[in-house]
């Protein structure tokens, strides 16, 4: 095994995370679909992002295969709060925004971990997460502040709506 299996056990925690957050944006995309079935912007963006999600969790099972461990799949689910409704959008954009805080500070351990058992391979692997959770907050967060800004106001919403349709990652 070329990884150690401290390693290997925060990469595996990790890809846990990744699969909670998939769920957490799927449920998040069916709430948004049932009370606002007209905001396909804001809907499609939470299907893409548990899509997305999922896609980060592959790349670590991937990874840990790669380098000799063993990705054996452990559902944990207790970590997130499992809500199914939400009062409002501003309430949803912000438990989402505070999950991707976590997701970043649990990253950011994973990297101090790499670098305290000398991992250099698994040091510069994780940096495409690092990129990946500063391009998630910063979207996160400015979906949230104009959200903050428009507040109930429906045809402000519908215009968030519309702009989040056209929201494209660099
Ligand atoms: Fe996996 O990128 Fe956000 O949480």
């Amino acid at each position: 095994m070329f990884i150690s299996n401290k390693i290997q056990k925060g990469l595996k925690n990790q890809l846990n995370r990744e699969l909670e957050s998939s769920q957490l944006y799927l449920s998040m995309a069916s709430w948004v679909e049932h009370e606002y079935g007209g905001f396909e912007g804001i809907c499609n963006f939470l299907y893409d992002h548990s899509d997305e999600e999922r896609r980060h969790m592959l790349k670590l099972i991937r990874y840990i295969n790669k380098r000799g461990g063993y990705a054996d799949i452990f559902f944990d689910n207790n970590h997130i709060n499992n809500k199914t409704t939400y009062g409002s959008l501003k309430e949803l954009f912000q438990k989402l925004f505070e999950h991707e805080k976590k997701i970043s500070s649990e990253i950011n351990l994973l990297v101090e971990l790499s670098l305290k058992e000398k991992d250099y391979f698994t040091y510069n692997f994780l940096q495409w997460f690092v990129e990946e959770q500063i391009e998630e907050e910063t979207l996160s967060k400015t979906i949230l502040d104009k959200i903050q800004l428009i507040g109930e106001n429906k045809g402000c919403l519908y215009l968030l709506d519309r702009d989040i349709k056209n929201f494209q990652k660099k």
